[in-house]
């Protein structure tokens, strides 16, 4: 193995087309940033012409940018790059044929995170596709999160049959995980160090020739796939069991009746050498496509690793704990709002309740998996009106989503806070108070960017997440 591979690379020659397979919040801003690249000569974009993202295709190729949040320098970037007609979108996937280097951006959520069973099939439909048109030398790079084991298991093996050809011989096979956030893309992609990890040191060289042009300040970290598949699963899971600490800490501080942010400065404050206090911050819930399920990613790596884990079976995995405080914090949001009315001698039956914030994490549109879904279905299920604002997602007549603020907060009993958009963080207390025209609305916290003084001066009755030193205040006649 290597030498063959070496001898098709070199053949093949240095990368000049790309392929980026997935037009989304990872495949987008990578696939403008190769074209920008000087080292590269053209990147095709593949999205299947889908009902739901078919539109992409075409907004793309006018040069328009169909994420709608607020992403830095990547309206600009997708102009640039069409107009000097080195990208182009299309769901014609024989034009892999063409490309030195494909990478792989397409979701891995799960079907069934309880039971580990991974939804793969938009990836093997993605690979097949990709096997069956690439040529001999071609590099493909699995940047999708996937589980342990995965490149050097399951991507090689359709790879393999859908090609005719061999991983490691006829074709470089990689693992290049992303590591972005939404809002700061193109920023994470040339700053963020890279994780690089091939199938074989040729695989590794090869995709490390193809991610190096993308980087600023950031380094390449070399490794192998499988390594880099732990490490990506488990830099999730470690922010996964961060925030949870910091969600249990705040239900303690409200127990207890002091104020989490004034304990989490506390925290942070003891610094010096080899001392590091990665506190993170209590919230209504953890949202996304990613850490609501790269946990479960590390923990199936471990399952169907053929070495057996010395755990007992019985006990939970400490990350799976964690999923579980996560996923717990809408239904505290929930509590808080019935404590919140019951103060002000309502129940949620008939109640009209304003939720703000359905993306699931501040000035994007991106609106997988967020916290505020589970807390619209606890408060649906209790028979309460509930209407839900966004400046960013897409309206949604289905879930009463709109873009006009007054008319959501209009006659609202009670106003949930999910998402800490800068919309949101200069409220006027009294302002709201009078929309909903009642003398005691109810005002949830679960971002804390509002002052509570302030609404509790102008009548609201407050709750927050971890303020246990203000929710059982005074309510101001
Ligand atoms: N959240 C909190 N408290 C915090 C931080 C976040 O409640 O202190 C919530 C957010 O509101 C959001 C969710 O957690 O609902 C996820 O937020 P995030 O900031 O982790 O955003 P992601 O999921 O887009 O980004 C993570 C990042 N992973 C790490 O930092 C280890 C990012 O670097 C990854 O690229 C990304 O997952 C991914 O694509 O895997």
């Amino acid at each position: 193995m290597g030498e063959r591979l070496q001898r098709a690379l070199l053949k093949r020659g240095p990368i000049r087309s790309i392929g980026v397979v997935g037009m989304g919040y990872v495949g987008i801003p990578s696939a403008m940033l190769f074209a920008d690249a000087n080292a590269f000569e053209f990147v095709w974009g593949f999205q299947r012409n889908s009902h739901a993202s078919g539109y992409k295709i075409d907004m793309l190729n006018r040069g328009e940018n169909p994420l709608k949040g607020e992403e830095p320098g990547l309206n600009a970037l997708i102009r640039k790059v069409t107009e000097a007609k080195k990208f182009r979108c299309t769901a014609d996937y024989s034009k892999i044929a063409s490309c030195d280097a494909v990478t792989v951006t397409i979701q891995t959520p799960f079907a069934n995170a309880k039971r580990l069973e991974p939804d793969f099939e938009p990836l093997v439909a993605g690979l097949n596709e990709i096997g069956s048109h690439m040529t001999e030398g071609t590099l493909v790079s699995l940047e999708s999160t996937v589980t342990p084991g995965t490149t050097m298991g399951l991507a090689r093996q359709v790879l393999e049959e859908a090609s005719g050809m061999v991983a490691g011989e006829d074709f470089a096979l990689a693992h290049a995980p992303e590591r972005v956030m939404v809002g700061r893309l193109i920023q994470n992609l040339q700053e963020h160090d890279r994780i690089v990890g091939g199938i074989d040191a040729a695989s590794t060289q090869r995709a490390v020739e193809l991610c190096k042009p993308l980087l600023t300040t950031g380094a390449i970290i070399e490794m192998t796939a499988t390594e880099a598949e732990v490490t990506k699963t488990a830099e999730n899971a470690f922010r996964d069991l961060q925030i949870a600490a910091a969600n249990e800490l705040a239900l303690y501080c409200e127990a207890i009746g002091v104020n989490v942010y004034a304990v989490r400065s506390g925290i942070a404050s003891l610094e010096g050498e080899g001392i590091s206090r990665a506190i993170l911050f209590p919230g209504a819930g953890v949202g996304g496509h990613c850490l609501t399920k790269d946990t479960y990613h590390l923990v199936r790596g471990a399952a169907i690793s053929k070495r057996a884990l010395d755990y007992p079976p019985t006990d939970n995995s400490l990350f799976v704990l964690a999923r579980a405080v996560n996923d717990f914090m809408p239904t505290h949001m929930y509590n808080l709002t019935v404590a919140g009315l019951a103060r002000a001698k309502k129940t949620l039956h008939d109640a009209r309740i304003a939720v703000l914030g359905w993306a699931f994490i501040q000035n994007s549109d991106d609106a997988r998996n967020p916290p505020s879904a589970a807390y619209r279905a606890l408060l649906v299920k209790s028979g309460a009106r509930v209407m839900v604002h966004d400046p960013y997602v897409r309206a949604d007549a289905s879930i009463n989503l709109s873009h006009d603020f007054k008319e959501v907060i209009r006659g609202a009993d009670a106003i949930a806070i999910f998402t800490a958009h800068n919309a949101y963080r200069s409220l006027d207390a009294t302002e709201v108070k009078n929309e909903t025209g009642h003398p005691h609305p109810v005002v949830v916290d679960g971002r804390n960017i509002i002052d509570p003084d302030r609404f509790i001066q102008s009548g609201f009755i407050y709750k927050g997440i971890g303020r246990g030193d203000k929710n059982d205040h005074s309510i101001v006649r």
